[in-house]
C-alpha cells in the first residue's frame, strides 16, 4: 500500500547564508524523499525559514534595514540555493506568513482555554545601552563550571556545561559591550510539566534512535521545566495578544511553522490536511534535525502538539555536525563554506555523493577534508560507476553505433547481478546511506571485474563481433542498475544517464535489461574533481 509521508527539515535562520551544515540535513532528507518517491509513496516535503527572534533584529539593525526587507531577500537566496542543489522542498515558506500567524494564536488562544498558560516574574539580563533584554547566547561570560572566559550565557563550549545564564561570572553583553543590569519582567510560561508523562511515553515508541533517546531520558531525570515563550520588545515577531510590548518566543513559532507551512501547500496542492495532523492519523511525520536542537523537537514540540490534540511525529532523525578539517564549522570564526561557494568550484552532486558517503542513522559528527573528498569522488564515483559505463559505451558507440545487443542474452547472469541490490532498500530506509554507497561500490568492483574477464576487447582483432556487443551491453545494463539505485543521491548525473541510456532510471523498469535499443554518445558524464578547487573552499 502507498503510504504517505510528510518530511521536515529545521528551518533555517533568516539571517545568513545557507552554508553545507544545512546542507547535510537537507541532502540527507531529500535522498530519502527522492527514495520513497521512487518506491512510489506519496511524500511531502516541506520547509520554511525560521524568520523572527533577536539574530534577526540584530543582522537587520546592521544593516541599516527593515526586518520584513532582511527576512524577504534571504528567503530568495536561501531557495535559490536549495534548488541549486536539487533539494526537492515541495514547498519553501516562511515563518513571518499569515498562515503561521493565524496558527500561532489558535495554539495560544488553546492553551490559554486549557489552562496551560501562566504569567511569573523573573529577573532578566538587560542591556541599557541597547534598552533590550539579552537572550542567553548575547551574553558572554566565564563558565561557572570550568572557569574558561567568554564562553556562551547558557553554555560553555570548552567543557560542555549547560547552565543558567545567572550563573555566569562575570556578564558582558554581546551587543554592547557592557556589563548587563538585571531587570525584573513579567514573562508567559507555557506549562510543560503538565506533559511530562505523556512526552514521556511518546519518546519511548521509537521516535528517537538510541543514542539520541538516552540524552532526553536524562533530561526528564533533571525534570522539566515550564517554558518562557515570551520576549519583550524590541524583538522581531509575531505580538501576544493582550500583552503590552511582548511577543512570541521564536522558539515557540519555529515549530508551528512546520503545521502552517503544510497548511499552505495543502491549499495550493489540494491535499488532505487533518489527514496528515489529526490526532490519530496513519499517516507518517519525519523530522530531520541536527543535535544541537533536539530539547525543542523530543520536548517542547511533542508539549505543543499533545496540547492541541495533534498527532506525534513518527521519527526525528537526528545527525551531528559537519567538520571541515576536524574542527567544527562556526560562523563566528568563520570556519565554513557556503552553498554558494560550494557550488562555484563544484557542481552539487559532488557534495551530495560525499555526503552520502558518509550519513548514517547516527549523531556522529561529519568530518569533510580536501584528500578524502577528492578520493572519494575520483577513485569512487568516477573510477568504479563511470567508468563502468565509459569503457562499455566506446565499443558500443564505435562499432555498433550505440545499439545494445539483439537480445537479452544472459538473463540470469543479469538477475542475480539485480538481487545484489536487495539490501540496499533496506539501508536506504534505514538512512544508512553509507553503506549504500560502500555496497553499490563493492557491486560496481564485480561488475568492472566481470568485463575485465570477458575482455571484450581482445575478440575485436578475431571479429567476434556479437560477443563483443554482448558483453558490453551487459556492462551497459549493470551501469543501468547502479545508477537506479543512486538516482535518489545523485539527481544531476541521473538526468545525464537518462539521456545517455536513453531511457528512465525507475526500479519499476529494471526487471528486464535493455536490449535491441539505441544509446546516446555522451561526452562526459562525470568530471574528475580536483584538489587544489577544494582549497579554494576555506
Ligand atoms: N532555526 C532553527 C535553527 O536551529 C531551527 C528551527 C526549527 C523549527 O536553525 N523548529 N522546531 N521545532
Ligand atoms: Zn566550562
Amino acid at each position: 500500500m502507498k503510504k504517505k509521508i510528510l518530511v521536515t527539515c529545521a528551518l533555517p535562520y533568516a539571517n545568513g547564508p545557507i552554508h553545507i551544515g544545512h546542507l547535510l540535513e537537507h541532502i540527507q532528507a531529500d535522498i530519502f524523499v527522492r527514495y520513497q518517491k521512487m518506491k512510489k509513496n506519496d511524500v511531502w516535503f516541506i520547509c520554511a525559514d525560521d524568520a523572527h527572534g533577536t539574530a534577526i533584529m540584530l543582522k537587520a539593525q546592521e544593516k541599516n534595514i527593515s526586518e520584513e526587507f532582511l527576512i524577504k531577500t534571504v528567503l530568495e537566496d536561501h531557495k535559490k540555493d536549495f534548488y541549486n542543489f536539487d533539494i526537492s522542498h515541495d514547498i519553501y515558506h516562511s515563518t513571518h506568513s499569515k498562515e503561521n500567524l493565524r496558527f500561532v494564536l489558535k495554539v495560544f488562544d488553546i492553551l490559554k482555554t486549557k489552562k496551560m498558560i501562566s504569567e511569573k516574574f523573573v529577573n532578566q539580563f538587560f542591556d541599557e545601552s541597547s534598552k533590550m533584554f539579552l537572550p542567553d547566547r548575547y551574553i558572554n561570560g566565564t563558565c561557572p563550571v570550568c572557569n574558561s572566559s567568554s564562553e556562551f550565557g547558557d553554555s560553555c563550549t570548552s567543557c560542555g556545561s549547560f547552565y543558567s545564564v545567572l550563573e555566569l561570572i562575570n556578564p558582558i553583553s554581546v551587543v554592547s559591550g557592557n556589563v548587563p543590569i538585571l531587570k525584573r519582567t513579567l514573562q508567559v510560561f507555557f506549562n510543560i510539566s503538565l506533559f511530562e508523562n505523556k512526552i514521556k511515553k511518546m519518546l519511548l515508541s521509537n521516535v528517537l534512535e538510541k543514542d539520541v533517546s538516552k540524552k532526553v531520558v536524562e533530561w526528564f531525570e533533571i525534570g522539566l521545566r515550564d517554558w518562557n515563550i515570551s520576549r519583550d520588545y524590541p524583538y522581531f515577531g509575531f505580538k501576544i495578544p493582550g500583552y503590552k510590548k511582548k511577543y512570541f518566543y521564536v522558539w515557540l513559532d519555529a515549530p508551528i511553522g512546520y503545521i502552517s507551512t503544510f497548511k499552505k501547500l495543502c491549499s495550493e496542492r489540494n491535499i488532505n490536511f487533518n489527514e496528515f495532523w489529526d490526532e490519530n492519523s496513519n499517516t507518517k511525520l519525519y523530522h530531520f534535525i541536527g543535535k544541537d536542537i533536539i530539547y525543542f523537537h523530543s520536548i517542547f514540540w511533542p508539549a505543543i502538539l499533545n496540547a492541541i490534540s495533534f498527532r506525534k511525529p513518527t521519527k526525528i532523525y537526528v545527525h551531528g555536525y559537519v567538520k571541515i578539517n576536524d574542527r567544527k564549522m562556526s560562523k563566528s570564526t568563520k570556519h565554513l563554506i557556503t552553498a554558494k561557494n560550494w557550488y562555484k568550484n563544484f557542481d552539487s552532486d559532488s557534495l551530495r555523493y560525499y555526503y552520502a558517503s558518509k550519513i548514517s542513522n547516527n549523531i556522529e559528527d561529519i568530518n569533510i577534508n580536501a584528500k578524502d573528498f577528492v578520493n572519494s569522488i575520483n577513485s569512487g564515483l568516477v573510477n568504479k560507476i563511470i567508468n563502468l559505463a565509459t569503457r562499455n559505451a566506446s565499443f558500443i558507440n564505435k562499432y555498433f553505433h550505440g545499439m545494445l545487443y539483439k537480445k537479452a542474452s544472459n538473463i540470469l547472469e543479469y538477475r542475480n547481478f539485480l538481487n545484489k541490490f536487495n539490501k540496499i532498500n533496506l539501508f536506504f530506509k534505514n538512512m544508512k546511506y553509507r553503506d549504500v554507497i560502500s555496497e553499490i561500490l563493492k557491486i560496481s568492483n564485480f561488475a568492472n571485474s566481470y568485463i575485465n574477464d570477458k575482455a571484450p576487447w581482445r575478440f575485436i582483432q578475431y571479429k567476434n563481433m556479437n560477443y563483443v556487443q554482448d558483453v558490453c551491453s551487459t556492462g551497459i545494463n549493470f551501469f543501468r542498475i547502479i545508477m537506479t539505485y543512486m538516482k535518489p543521491i545523485l539527481p544531476k548525473l541521473s538526468n545525464r544517464v537518462e539521456y545517455f541510456l536513453n531511457s528512465k532510471l525507475d526500479f519499476k523498469n529494471l526487471a528486464q535489461p535493455l536490449f535491441d535499443h539505441k544509446i546516446n554518445n555522451v561526452k562526459f558524464l562525470y568530471k574528475r574533481v580536483k584538489i587544489k578547487d577544494f582549497y579554494k573552499l576555506i
